[in-house]
């Protein structure tokens, strides 16, 4: 692992850009359950077309409002972990440093990075079903979806299964990590489309794919390297050997 993580800092350090694509791994040290892990991950215990589909939530909008206004609650009480803080401290080392999460967990704007782009929304926000107009201010516990002031329901501003990613932050993505020299993927199954083509499109445009995460996944195959353990360890010893 030292001398992978020597390989590592050097490719870094003298990058012009790095993309970081970072998944649920990154926040699970903060408190908040990945997707996909056997027995701990959500979907292991949770229906996904149930509560992450548009026909979940139409055929029970109160089941769904009621989960996910728990979590954002959970959520809003949970701070990032030393992962996070690498890639904040990562950002004043290199000239241009983009983050790219599939989280909603608004966890690395709390930790202070600048540049990031939320492929998959915000579940501390709102907008209504209908037309999309935003909304913020919405009280916690209610046990149905309030009303927009257009009559529409309320949900909350994700992306579920089936659903396009927003538009601009996708084209962005992908413009970046195709001019990017050194691509970070951090705490993804690498599952999840179109997020999941990022690495690969990193891989095809030159970059140099890194990986982070305690298991293989269907990136690793791409991967010019796997930092194989925890993000909250594997990050703030990649920004040490840096300073080396
Ligand atoms: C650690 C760690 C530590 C642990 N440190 N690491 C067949 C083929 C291709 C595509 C499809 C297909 N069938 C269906 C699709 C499309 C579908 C898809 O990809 N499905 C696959 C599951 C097969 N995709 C979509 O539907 C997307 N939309 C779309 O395709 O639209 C097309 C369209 C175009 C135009 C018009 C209309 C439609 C939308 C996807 C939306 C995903 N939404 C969710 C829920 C968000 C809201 C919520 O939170 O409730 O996003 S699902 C969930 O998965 C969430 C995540 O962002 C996403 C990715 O999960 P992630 O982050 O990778 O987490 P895990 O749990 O999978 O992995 C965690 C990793 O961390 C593991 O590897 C661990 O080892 C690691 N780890 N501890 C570092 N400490």
């Amino acid at each position: 692992m030292q001398e992978q993580l020597k390989t590592v800092a050097r490719r870094l350090k003298s990058a012009g850009k790095i993309c970081v694509l970072t998944g649920a791994g990154i926040s699970k040290e903060s408190g908040i359950p990945t997707f996909r892990e056997a027995q701990t991950g959500l979907w292991a215990n949770f229906d996904a077309e149930r509560l992450a589909t548009i026909q979940g939530y139409l055929a029970d909008p109160p089941l769904v409002w009621q989960w996910y206004d728990t979590r954002r609650v959970g959520i809003a009480d949970t701070q990032p972990n030393a992962g996070h803080y690498a890639l904040v401290e990562l950002e004043s080392m290199i000239p241009s440093v983009v983050i790219i999460t599939q989280n909603i967990d608004g966890l690395h704007a709390k930790a202070g990075s600048r540049d990031i782009i939320e492929l998959h929304g915000s579940i501390l926000k709102y907008r209504c079903f209908d037309a999309g107009h935003p909304q913020s201010d919405v009280a916690a516990g209610l046990k149905e979806p309030p009303q927009c002031r257009c009559g529409s329901m309320l949900r909350p501003d994700v992306v579920w299964f089936g659903e396009a990613l927003p538009q601009e932050a996708l084209e962005r993505a992908f413009q970046e990590v195709g001019s990017a020299d050194v691509v970070l993927v951090v705490g993804t199954s690498g599952l999840v489309q179109p997020a999941a083509s990022l690495p690969d499109h990193g891989a095809r445009n030159g970059a140099f794919i890194v990986e982070v995460n305690p298991e293989e996944t269907p990136i690793t195959e791409i991967a010019d390297c796997l930092l194989q353990g925890l993000s909250g360890t594997v990050l703030p010893r990649l920004i040490a050997e840096m300073k080396e």
